[in-house]
């Protein structure tokens, strides 16, 4: 046994340290103090990031997180900072991120007394986390933290160690707590049997409408995809998640369902009659997959997922590129189909009604042209953190992924004030790149005071405001509902830039097209100098079209488009093209255009 002792909370950091963490986001109180003291100790080797919200730093954690496949750790002191973690904590486990929280308790001799702060925090957490526990002695409190990183990683999810502050203090054995001395190895991967994937085939070679819907479980195997796409001549389309994973360049790739979405895939699917769910969770399943009846195939690695999201024909437990290879190896070249010539010439046609949006050069600045001008600073290999609203769909829609990018959203749980907090994060993990911020006014006034943040760690992070005075995704929802008034989505203005510039950010804004350029030139001359900026964009409130309106169905035996029923009753407008022509779109054709002219039958 060693005769050397160090502090449990230095002997804890050193435990994440072996682990290959570099920044820990967190706020201190005193319930937290003995971990604050080692993070000064260990202040060579761990990087403390102070952000001024929890919220903020366990938002962070998760971008981290999602952005690398590292863990990302983040911590809040009893009470308060622990409830503020809890946003950014949920975020994690919606979209599978491994995250570590430490959370500040009482010292041990306090608790169940209903000491100052004490709450019982295990329960509090219960529901969010894989792996939740409390210290029980100093010596356990590297070998429990060094578990939680193990259960976060197996786990996907969130690993909560909630401390009492005395144990920190305490010497305890220096000895190796981390368990990474073990060589790891990758998960062996699941893969089907030629069987499975005759059946597969057969399905396919039964179909005449076989379309892919593909999610994040892609991962690499994109090319192996767009082979068996182009073999079979099946159209994909997306979820969020494998946005920039299937490139948008690919003729086939339809892009994403439903009402982040683009035209061609919502068509398209809506006349499928196989669907071949490959690695993808979908929320909007429900919904999505109920318009119309369809065979349903899936194939996942998880075996837990399968028939979450509809009943199944054909379920394949396989990783995606063992599936896709033996697909390859197992298939014959189908005929040119006239189904998939369709959906991608609805997909051009849609293309070219965004391009020529962005590149619209009179009337009031409205969301298009700010992308088209993201698009024309962002380096091959920025990192784009998008916060939840309008700006999901739109960069859906107008991001250029192309290149090494890398993006984050919050996916599943979809919080605001997401995009502060995972440029923050994208920032420190990326040093070398370039890191953007999109997010909406609402969203941003959320989480604006982490500007700070950005100033005090030498952040050159581009922060884009898309300023429009309202909650305008919400906006749009409620112009659908019958006889409803807008209530409640109209904000307050702000000169953002003004407080951009009281944070010591440099703020500047923009409110015509004449203007647009050379903001952006500015914006990126400050960030190369090293300093943050940001844009307060004065955009419309206008609405990007809402696709997810279109429907088809068949009617003598020929497929027919129209638009929902609710919609018409909310609108004026009655036919497809009235309903294109209204979002400056009039150019736009009906899948079903396309469908005759290329003969697609019902
Ligand atoms: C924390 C949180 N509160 C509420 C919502 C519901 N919500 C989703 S989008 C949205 C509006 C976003 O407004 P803004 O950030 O201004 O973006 P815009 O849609 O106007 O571009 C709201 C209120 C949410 N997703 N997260
Ligand atoms: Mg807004």
């Amino acid at each position: 046994m060693t005769e050397k002792k160090i502090a449990a909370s230095v002997a804890m950091l050193k435990v994440l340290e072996a682990w290959g963490v570099k920044d820990v986001y967190g706020y201190p109180g005193g319930s937290f103090n003995s971990t604050m003291k080692a993070l000064d100790i260990e202040k060579e080797n761990i990087n403390y990031v102070q952000v001024r919200h929890e919220q903020v730093g366990a938002l962070a954690a998760a971008a981290h997180a999602k952005l690398t496949g590292q863990i990302g750790v983040t911590f809040g002191s009893a009470g308060p900072g622990a409830v503020n973690l809890l946003n950014g904590l949920y975020d994690a486990k919606e979209d599978h991120a491994p995250v570590l929280a430490l959370v500040g308790q009482v010292p041990h001799t306090n608790m169940n007394y209903d000491y100052f702060q004490e709450f019982p925090e295990v329960p509090m957490f219960q529901d969010v986390a894989v792996y939740d526990r409390i210290v029980m002695t100093p010596e356990s409190l590297p070998y429990v933290v060094d578990k939680a990183i193990r259960e976060a990683y197996k786990n996907k999810g969130v690993a909560v160690v909630v401390i009492p502050n005395d144990f920190g203090y305490v010497e305890i054995p220096d000895v190796d707590y981390a368990s990474t001395t073990i060589l790891d190895k990758a998960e062996p991967k699941p893969a089907p049997t030629d069987e499975e994937v005759d059946k597969f085939l057969e399905l396919v070679k039964n179909a005449k409408r076989p379309i892919f819907h593909v999610g994040s479980g892609i991962k690499e195997n994109a090319d192996k995809l767009i082979e068996l796409s182009r073999k079979l001549q099946i159209p994909i389309t997306i979820t969020g998640l494998a946005k920039g994973s299937v490139p948008d360049d690919y003729e086939g790739n339809l892009g994403t369902l439903n009402r982040a979405a683009s035209k061609a895939a919502d068509e398209a699917f809506a006349t499928a009659d196989l669907v071949i769910a490959l690695g993808a969770d979908f929320p909007f399943a429900n919904l999505v997959y109920r318009t119309h009846d369809f065979k349903f195939v899936q194939i996942d690695n998880d075996r837990s997922h399968f028939g979450r999201h509809h009943f199944l024909d054909l379920g394949i437990w396989s990783d995606s590129g063992e599936f896709l290879a033996k697909a390859l190896e197992r298939s014959e070249t189908a005929p040119e189909s006239a189904f998939f010539k369709a959906s991608v010439a609805a997909m051009k046609d849609w293309k070219a009604y965004l391009n020529k949006l962005m590149h619209k050069e009179e009337g009031p600045l409205s969301f298009e042209q700010v992308y088209r001008e993201i698009n024309r600073i962002a380096e091959e290999n920025a990192v784009f953190g998008i916060d939840t609203g309008d700006n999901i769909i739109n960069s859906f829609r107008f991001l250029d992924f192309k290149g090494d990018k890398k993006w984050t959203i919050s996916a599943l749980f979809a919080t605001m004030g997401y995009g502060v907090p995972a440029a923050i994060a994208g920032q420190l993990a990326y040093p070398d790149r370039q890191v953007f911020n999109i997010s909406g006014d609402g969203a941003f006034s959320m989480v604006m005071q982490d500007l700070l943040t950005e100033v005090k760690y030498n952040l050159p992070v581009i922060n884009i405001v898309t300023s429009n005075q309202t909650l305008n995704f919400i906006k749009s929802e409620q112009d659908d509902i019958f006889e409803m008034n807008h209530s409640g989505i109209y904000l307050v203005d702000a000169d953002y830039a003004k407080i951009a510039e009281g944070m010591g950010v440099k703020g500047i804004t923009v409110k015509t097209l004449e203007e647009l350029p050379a903001a952006f030139d500015e914006a990126l001359a400050t960030t190369k100098a090293g300093r943050p900026v940001l844009i307060d964009a004065k955009i419309t409130d206008k609405r990007g079209i809402p696709v997810e309106e279109l429907e088809l169905h068949v009617e003598d035996g020929k497929f027919v488009e129209t638009i929902s029923a609710g919609y018409q009753a909310t609108h004026a407008e009655k036919t497809v093209e009235d309903f294109f022509a209204s979002y400056d779109g009039a150019e736009l054709k009906p899948l079903t255009a396309y469908f005759e002219e290329y003969g697609v039958e019902a």
